[in-house]
């Protein structure tokens, strides 16, 4: 389990190599931007029950087989079970964006996840639907300009929404 700098390092030791300037300069820059980055993940942090509960309602109101009878999210407990997993989702994405590092994400989250969702049955392309609309909110939130220093946020942006693809590919 790495963050980015940790990854960096490892590489580095596995070679037997130093650390090289395109590295080092690469990391500074991930620490002068560090504030960025840290409002991102707190401003998610902060309106995940929100993003979580449109999702969800966009999810279910495109997709309504899914809350009928036999669908896959009827009766409360498939429906907790699902904004659950979205909510777990949501929470890795923010600590690949904290540590700069999809490492915790995938070897926590995402490994099986695919497998899990064939095993019980819940299809896998409407959880990466509803993982695409928390991508949409999330990075709205992240990025309002409002009542907040004005930046370049465009490559964290892209970063974030990077994350949110990952999750959605590894089940669909
Ligand atoms: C993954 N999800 C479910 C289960 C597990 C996960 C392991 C089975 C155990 C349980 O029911 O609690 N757990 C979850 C996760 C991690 C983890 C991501 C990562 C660390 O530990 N149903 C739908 C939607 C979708 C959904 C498409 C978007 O209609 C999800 C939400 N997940 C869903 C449902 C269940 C489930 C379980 C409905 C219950 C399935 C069932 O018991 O029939």
């Amino acid at each position: 389990m790495f963050d980015v700098f940790t990854k960096v390092i490892s590489q580095a030791d596995a070679r037997g190599e130093y650390i090289s300037g395109d590295k080092i300069d690469a990391l500074n820059k991930m620490v002068a931007e560090g504030n960025k980055r840290i409002d991102t993940v707190n401003r998610i942090t902060g309106s995940a029950s929100e993003i979580v509960a449109s999702a969800a309602r966009d999810l279910f109101s495109e997709q309504p087989q899914l809350i009928a009878p036999g669908g896959n999210a009827y009766t409360n407990r498939r429906m907790a079970a699902c904004l659950r997993d979205m909510e777990i989702i949501l929470r890795y994405v923010t600590y690949a964006m904290f540590t700069g590092d999809v490492s915790v994400m995938d070897d926590r989250c995402l490994n099986g996840l695919r497998e899990t969702y064939t095993a019980l049955g819940v299809p896998g392309n409407s959880v990466a639907t509803g993982v695409n609309k928390m991508k949409e909110s999330a990075v709205a939130i992240a990025n309002n300009r409002d009542g907040i220093t004005q930046g370049d946020c465009s490559s964290l942006m892209s970063e974030l929404g990077g994350y949110f693809d990952r999750a959605a590919a590894a089940v669909s």
